[in-house]
């Protein structure tokens, strides 16, 4: 990409977090900075491992490739290499790209003089990733309880998992999360569809306003949340769909182990049917 005339106003020096101006720069439309540097090297190193482990797998079927979690009997310590030991790294690396690109996110948001909304909402995914992955394995004893690394091999374990609990759709915390990933594909389509209908209008015709945009909602259902107030409703809706999710699969084991249908005889034995 071309250097263009405005990007000297906005690529200004300073704001980072650590390491001073010593990684300052960009390379062609990229910005580097320290944690560019952390994300490249972990980034690497995961994939590097991911690529030793399929090879060791016996498979390249982009399909069945498995990189697998320790076995229960590890518990909470480092497992060989070829028994876990590769998911273990993979881990690590993993959570240290997703950082790294979130403190970048960061940086790049201090230089703009912008919010951190964008490395805040980032950081609910990773919260989400860190939930599986770390804080449900050391709640439940071992790395064992993580999830495997592989395009199928993750759904057998999603589907096992939520066998062990009978009906994982019984979970509340599960509802919630179902529930706020469908309203955030009904906000986002409703937003897509409006923005897109009001500014890009056929040939010749004139591009509409938000007062338009106000008018339409206000005529079908009385309420227009406003062009701010659907970019909150949407980041709140997408940032609770994965904080619901990670509550969702942190409390089955670590805080409830029998079926989730079971979770409901709160309701049943209110005092109330007496
Ligand atoms: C709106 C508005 C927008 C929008 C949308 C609405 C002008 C461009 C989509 C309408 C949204 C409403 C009424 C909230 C719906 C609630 C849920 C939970 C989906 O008013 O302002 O800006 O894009």
């Amino acid at each position: 990409m071309a250097m263009l005339s405005f990007e000297r106003k906005y690529r200004v020096r300073g704001g980072t977090l650590i390491g001073g101006d010593l990684f300052d720069f960009w390379v062609g439309p990229f910005y580097v900075g320290f944690f560019g540097v952390t994300t490249i090297f972990f980034t690497l190193l995961g994939t590097l491992m991911i690529f030793y482990g399929a090879a060791l797998g016996g498979t390249w079927n982009p399909w069945t490739i498995n990189i697998a979690p320790p076995d229960l009997k590890y518990g909470l310590g480092l497992a060989p290499l070829k028994e876990g030991g590769i998911w273990q790294i993979v881990t690590v690396c993993a959570l240290g790209a997703f950082g790294s690109w979130a403190l970048r996110q960061a940086e790049i948001s201090r230089k703009l003089g912008m919010g951190y909304h964008i490395p805040v909402a980032y950081g609910m995914a990773i919260f989400a990733y860190f939930t599986l992955v770390v804080i449900r394995p050391v709640l439940m004893g071992a790395w064992g309880h993580g999830f495997p690394y592989g395009i199928l091999s993750h759904l057998d374990w999603v589907s096992n998992t939520g066998y062990q609990y009978l009906h994982f759709h019984y979970n509340p915390a599960h509802m919630l999360a179902v529930t706020f990933f469908f309203t955030t594909t009904l906000a986002l389509s409703l937003h897509g569809a409006l923005v897109l209908s009001a500014i890009n209008p056929p040939k010749g015709e004139d591009v509409k306003t938000a007062e338009h945009e106000n008018t339409f909602f206000r005529d079908t259902i009385g309420y227009s949340i406003g062009t701010l107030g659907i970019h909150r409703l949407g980041l709140f809706l997408a940032l609770s769909a994965g904080f619901w999710s990670a509550v969702c699969i942190v409390i089955s084991g670590p805080f409830w182990t029998h079926g989730w249908p079971q979770w409901w005889s709160w309701w049943l034995n209110l005092p109330i049917w007496n």
